[in-house]
């Protein structure tokens, strides 16, 4: 019973790596084994707007989970009172974009007690992806914004009028994860 002759064609496509199953030659199935992640690689300002707050490292959010951790500290921006404020962009260029399954994924070590937003750019405004970014992994589908190869997200202070603790949040990992 052996008439069914199976071929496995693995090729390889950078980092990503798949397994096509041929039948008679005609393709029956396509079987990811790989799934492909994309560390965030560098700083921008895509709105034209400042950033309020400082990274300490931004370099760590490239790498891990590691317990090497990015802390996101507010900055005060009242003047002559005090309101702090967190307005950070970090943005990917050159990623794979056209993925059946694409995620946004980030890992966070202690947070401050103000809720941290996360929010991506969607081409002309800020869309909030997640509400208030959590300790270990925040996953969170992003395929109707990931639709270049350039994406871009900000994290975000949520209390940003009259704001009087300066709060920080540790970013350890911050990465896009692709796969079909
Ligand atoms: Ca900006
Ligand atoms: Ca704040
Ligand atoms: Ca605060
Ligand atoms: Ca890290």
């Amino acid at each position: 019973m052996l008439a069914v002759i199976l071929l496995v064609l693995v090729t390889a496509f950078s980092s990503l790596v798949r397994a096509q199953i041929y039948r008679y030659g005609f393709i029956i199935g396509t079987v990811t084994i790989w799934k492909t992640n994309y560390y965030v690689n560098q700083l921008s300002d895509i709105d034209s707007s400042a950033d309020k707050g400082t990274h300490s490292n931004f370099t760590a959010q490239q790498s891990g989970p590691d317990l090497s951790n990015d802390t996101l500290t507010e900055e005060n921006t009242g003047g002559g009172s005090t309101n702090y404020e967190l307005d950070l962009e970090v943005q990917w260029t050159n990623v794979d974009f056209d993925e059946t399954s694409e995620e946004l994924c980030i890992c966070g070590g202690v947070m401050g007690s103000e809720s941290l937003r996360v929010d991506v750019w969607n081409g002309s405004s800020w869309q909030n992806i997640i509400a208030s970014l959590n300790s270990g992994w925040n996953n969170v589908t992003v395929s109707a914004y990931l639709v270049s190869s350039t994406f871009t997200i900000r994290f975000n202070g949520s209390i940003e009028t009259a704001d009087g603790t300066q709060d920080n949040w540790a970013i350890d990992t911050t990465l896009l994860h692709v796969w079909t």
